[in-house]
């Protein structure tokens, strides 16, 4: 099958037709054009195609009524046989929106499509998708339109997909960068719903300046804990600064609540150059937070416009967006130089009042309680200096690079392992074009030593098809070999003494001692996985993680990829990824597709995977995750041990000094090599 035909789109012109008809520049922002050029730029770049096109629905009543009131629904009713000065006055009750005759039949299509798209995701009809609508939903509330938003689509769609599909557990991430208060008040009490909000806040200077958009609304009664709002009290905030909330937050938690389906208030206006969110992240960022949701749920991944007011961000991010939901590479996560201050005050804030609910939190940062509550008082600082007046706004043309291309190779996963091996449908068995070089022969023979003559061929192979992974020729590799750590040493000894690849990530799952290949000049990361108490002989370069029960932990695994090795990995930024198995360290297949479906962030999917020849049936689902199958769910976490919990904290606090997207609380004294 096509991998390409598996992601929806959902658009209809119809709803770029209605505008503001009167003068308000709170609403003057929220234009047709905004779902015009995101279409256009899907259009144009081919994207578009390749979905499956979808068409919209009007919501009915019945899905209407799952969310708002019958009084509020009828007032809407009524609107498209108001006249001009009629509508105005309608308005006027609500907060920062604004009605127009035929809004009410594009707030009916806009609820439809995105259960149009839940329907398709839920049938198995795809596996992901997006839905492109106006008016958006995030800030309209059971009784009340507000924040250009008439009925609330991902909240009727969540209430939706519980009563058709009998969804058990969902997450709403909601990545605008306006709190979607609509959608926690509709859920504030339903554990079955975790609603993960970040937003602009400034210490409820911004609007809607509600008190419960701060990081302490937790929820209420059985919803106690499934209510996360971070909030940021610092415009400017950088791709660090929400790559930094997702592992070491909503990842960890989104894992231990192992939602049956993921619902995206996908909100661009947390996008570099929006006027409303005067934030600095740039749109290939959105790549990375799609990407990071995708092992989640078995795929199942709505997302849905909500706002975003640059015209030319939206459209770039939208792109984005629908990009990786395809499944093309990810775009190289340039200059990740770790979170802000500010940032991280928040992080910890809300890491610390939610540690009471999630097991993955329990150690979060240990700090005295009284402490939090000083956190409550805003510092002088923390005020924008001076406030620019709106010309002098205007006249400040931002300007950052086009995002750059992810180009697919034309080989997905090659495979190189024994004669007679069997490559599972979607990889290619890897057979190099020419002999190898002569010189590479003779210095693999030094490295390999007389008596593995016919581990010089597959060794050969396998830097060839790390070469053309360097090219860009193949994205990704399985090689199944006679001894991994023997491989893997000559590999890497390989590597540190050519020029090849720029950077590599190597993870390494097992017990062997590996450390002493590792060099110390920044080209080579190396992570381990094993039983072993090695934090002795931890390098900047060579990180041991020690799990007492080993890779069979499944908590302790996810929780370490989440919060340590995909921190090291993305600060790192490789160019390669070498994922190494022992034959004996006791991964769990769903685990391993996990952790491989997660590297894929990194080195723009160029992930060689080696494993010991005996791990045979490890072939397929490795092979299945390389191909971009979503990995399957592993279902609710389980609390991890707390001595694994404590020696990870360990390692993360003296690993913070060099990689700084290991933060997770403002450090209390500077780094010693800080200057
Ligand atoms: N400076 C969404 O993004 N406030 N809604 C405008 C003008 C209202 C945003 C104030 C912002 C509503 C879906
Ligand atoms: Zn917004």
């Amino acid at each position: 099958m096509n991998p390409d035909t598996r992601t929806a789109l959902i658009y209809d012109e119809e709803m770029t037709k209605y505008k503001l008809l009167w003068v308000d520049p709170a609403c003057k922002i929220e234009v047709p054009e905004r779902l015009t050029v995101s279409y256009e730029a899907l259009m144009k770049t081919g994207l578009a195609d390749r979905c499956v096109s979808v068409p919209v629905r009007e919501a009915t009543d019945e899905d209407i009524l799952l969310v708002h009131s019958k009084e509020y629904l009828e007032a809407v009713k009524q609107t498209p046989y108001m006249t001009l000065e009629d509508l105005q006055v309608f308005t006027l009750q609500y907060g920062d929106v604004y009605f127009h005759p035929n809004i009410y039949h594009c707030a009916k299509l806009a609820a439809g499509a995105t259960l149009q798209l839940v329907d398709s995701v839920m049938t198995g009809k795809v596996r992901n998708g997006m839905a492109l609508v106006r008016p958006p939903g995030h800030h309209s509330m059971h009784s009340a339109a507000n924040g250009f938003c008439v009925f609330n689509n991902v909240s009727i769609a969540a209430k939706y997909a519980k009563q058709k599909y009998s969804v058990k557990r969902i997450l709403i991430m909601d990545w605008d960068v306006h709190h979607g208060q609509g959608v926690q008040y509709c859920f504030e009490d339903d554990p079955s719903v975790l609603y993960f909000s970040w937003h602009r806040y400034e210490h409820q200077k911004f609007w809607p300046h509600l008190r419960e958009s701060d990081y302490d609304t937790v929820g209420k009664a059985e919803g106690a804990g499934f209510n996360i709002n971070v909030p940021w009290n610092k415009v400017g905030l950088d791709n660090s600064d929400y790559l930094s909330v997702f592992l070491h937050m909503l990842l960890p938690v989104a894992y231990e609540f192992c939602p049956e389906l993921v619902l995206v208030c996908a909100g661009f206006d947390t996008a570099i150059g929006d006027p409303e969110g005067e934030m600095c992240a740039t749109p290939d960022v959105f790549a990375h937070l799609t990407h990071l949701l995708m092992n989640l749920a078995d795929g199942k991944v709505c997302a849905v416009l909500e706002g975003g007011y640059n015209l030319k961000s939206l459209p770039q991010s939208v792109c984005e967006t629908v990009q990786t939901l395809l499944g093309d590479p990810l775009p190289r996560p340039a200059n990740l130089k770790g979170p802000c201050k500010s940032a991280l005050e928040s992080l910890h804030c809300v890491r610390a009042t939610h540690r009471k609910y999630w097991s993955c939190l329990k150690l979060a940062d240990d700090l005295p309680s009284e402490e939090l509550s000083t956190k409550r008082v805003k510092s002088a600082e923390d005020d924008n200096p001076i406030e620019k007046n709106e010309m002098e706004k205007e006249a400040e043309e931002l300007v950052w690079p086009d995002p750059p291309k992810r180009t697919s190779p034309n080989v997905r996963t090659a495979v190189v392992g024994p004669e007679g091996i069997t490559c599972p449908e979607g990889s290619q068995l890897f057979c190099p074009s020419e002999d190898p070089d002569p010189n590479l022969i003779k210095k693999l023979q030094e490295c390999l030593g007389k008596d593995a003559e016919d581990a010089l061929t597959t060794l050969s192979t396998l830097i060839t098809l790390m070469d053309q992974m360097e090219k860009n020729k193949i994205r990704s590799g399985l090689a199944l070999v006679r001894n991994v750590s023997m491989t893997m040493n000559c590999i890497v000894q390989h590597c540190a003494a050519s020029s090849f690849c720029n950077r590599m990530l190597i993870v390494f799952l097992g017990d062997m001692v590996v450390k002493n290949c590792i060099t110390e000049d920044g080209k080579m990361m190396l992570v381990q996985f094993s039983t072993k108490s090695l934090e002795a002989e931890m390098t900047k370069y060579y990180i041991p993680v020690c799990l007492k029960k080993g890779c069979s932990d499944v908590s302790g695994l996810i929780h370490a990829t989440l919060s340590l090795l995909l921190p090291l990995g993305y600060e790192f930024d490789p160019g390669l990824v070498l994922l190494v198995r022992t034959p004996d360290c006791g991964v769990n297949e769903n685990t391993w597709q996990q952790l491989t479906g997660l590297l894929q962030g990194l080195g723009q999917g160029h992930t060689l995977v080696l494993m010991q020849e005996s791990d045979q049936s490890s072939v397929a689902p490795t092979v299945s995750s390389l191909l971009g199958a979503p990995a399957p769910a592993l279902g609710p976490l389980s609390a991890f041990g707390s001595d694994d919990i404590e020696a990870l904290q360990r390692l993360k606090l003296k690993l913070q000094c060099d990689w700084k997207l290991l933060q997770t609380t403002v450090p209390e004294n500077k780094c010693d090599d800080d200057g």
